[in-house]
C-alpha cells in the first residue's frame, strides 16, 4: 500500500479565483490578497514539481470561492477515485467540475451523496489504514459510505474524532512516512495515533501540522521554525511555501492538491 501513501506521480491543483476573498472561514483574519495567493500557488506548484510531480493545474472556478482547496472534493487511491460529498453547502457544486476534470484518469470511479457528507481534509491515508475524522463537514454516514467503497479495495477505515473547533482532521496532522505522523498535541492526546510514531508540532506552531509528504520532500507552510527544525532533525527534507493568504480562509498545504500514485 506504499504507492499513494508517500510516493506519488501526479498532483492536481486548481488556480484560486478572484472570489477566493469570499472563501469560508471560521474567524475573520482579514481579506486575503489574491495576487499574493496566486504567487503562493505558483510557488506551491513548483515545489511539487521539484519533488517529481507531474502538476496538473485546473482552471479557476469563479462560482466557487473555495474550489482551489481541491483535496476536499475527491479521494484518489491507486485503485480508483471516490468523489466526496462536502459538508459545506457552498462547496457541494465543486465536485461536479472535479468529476468532469479528472474522472477519466481513473479506471474506477465512485461518488458519495448526501445525506452522507465527507470532505477529503478529514481523511488521512497511512500505510495500514484510512483514518477519517468526524467533523462539522464529515458525518457518520459519510464515513460509512467511504468504508463500504474502500473495503472493496482492501482498505480498513477507522473513525476518529477531529478536535472540537478544528475544521478538518488533517488541519492537525499529516503523514510523514509509513507509520510516522506529524500531529498537534491536542490531536495526539486523543490517542488516535497510538500505533504510530508521532512527531509533535512545537508549542504555538499548531498550524504547521498541515503539511504534505510528497516523495522525498515534506512541504510545510513558512513561519514555523521550531517545527521545521524538529522535522529536519528527524531526517526529513523540508521545503517551505508561504501560506499566509490561504490561512485567512482556513486552507493549508494538503487542501491545495490531490495527490496520485
Ligand atoms: C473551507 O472552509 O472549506 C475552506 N475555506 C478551507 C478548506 C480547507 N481544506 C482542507 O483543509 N482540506
Amino acid at each position: 500500500m506504499t504507492a499513494g501513501v508517500t510516493r506519488f506521480a501526479t498532483a492536481i491543483t486548481r488556480l484560486p479565483c478572484k472570489n477566493a476573498v469570499d472563501g469560508l472561514r471560521a474567524v475573520d483574519q482579514g481579506v486575503p490578497s489574491i495576487d499574493q495567493m496566486l504567487a503562493d500557488h505558483a510557488d506551491y506548484c513548483s515545489v511539487l514539481a521539484s519533488a517529481g510531480a507531474n502538476v496538473i493545474t485546473l482552471p479557476a472556478l469563479p462560482a466557487f470561492p473555495d474550489a482551489h482547496f481541491v483535496e476536499d472534493t475527491a479521494l484518489c487511491l491507486p485503485e480508483g477515485v471516490i468523489f466526496m460529498s462536502p459538508g459545506a453547502p457552498s462547496r457541494f457544486g465543486e465536485v461536479a467540475s472535479m468529476r468532469t476534470d479528472i474522472a477519466h484518469l481513473f479506471s474506477e470511479t465512485h461518488q458519495i451523496f448526501p445525506p452522507a457528507h465527507i470532505e477529503g481534509g478529514d481523511i488521512l491515508i497511512t500505510g495500514t489504514e484510512i483514518l477519517v475524522g468526524t467533523s462539522d463537514r464529515t458525518n457518520a454516514a459519510g464515513v460509512e459510505a467511504l468504508t463500504r467503497i474502500a473495503a472493496n479495495w482492501g482498505y480498513h477505515v477507522r473513525t476518529v474524532n477531529t478536535p472540537p473547533g478544528v475544521l478538518h482532521f488533517k488541519t492537525d496532522c499529516s503523514l510523514l512516512d509509513d507509520g510516522v505522523v506529524l500531529s498537534t498535541q491536542r490531536l495526539a492526546s486523543s490517542g488516535c495515533f497510538s500505533a504510530y510514531d508521532v512527531i509533535l508540532t512545537c508549542a504555538g506552531e499548531e498550524a504547521a501540522a498541515n503539511a504534505i509528504r510528497f516523495n522525498d520532500l515534506v512541504i510545510m507552510p513558512t513561519g514555523f521554525p521550531a517545527t521545521r527544525t524538529r522535522l529536519e532533525a528527524a531526517g526529513h527534507e523540508v521545503r517551505l511555501v508561504n501560506n499566509g493568504e490561504c490561512a485567512k480562509i482556513d486552507g493549508g498545504m494538503s487542501c491545495l492538491s490531490l495527490r496520485m500514485a
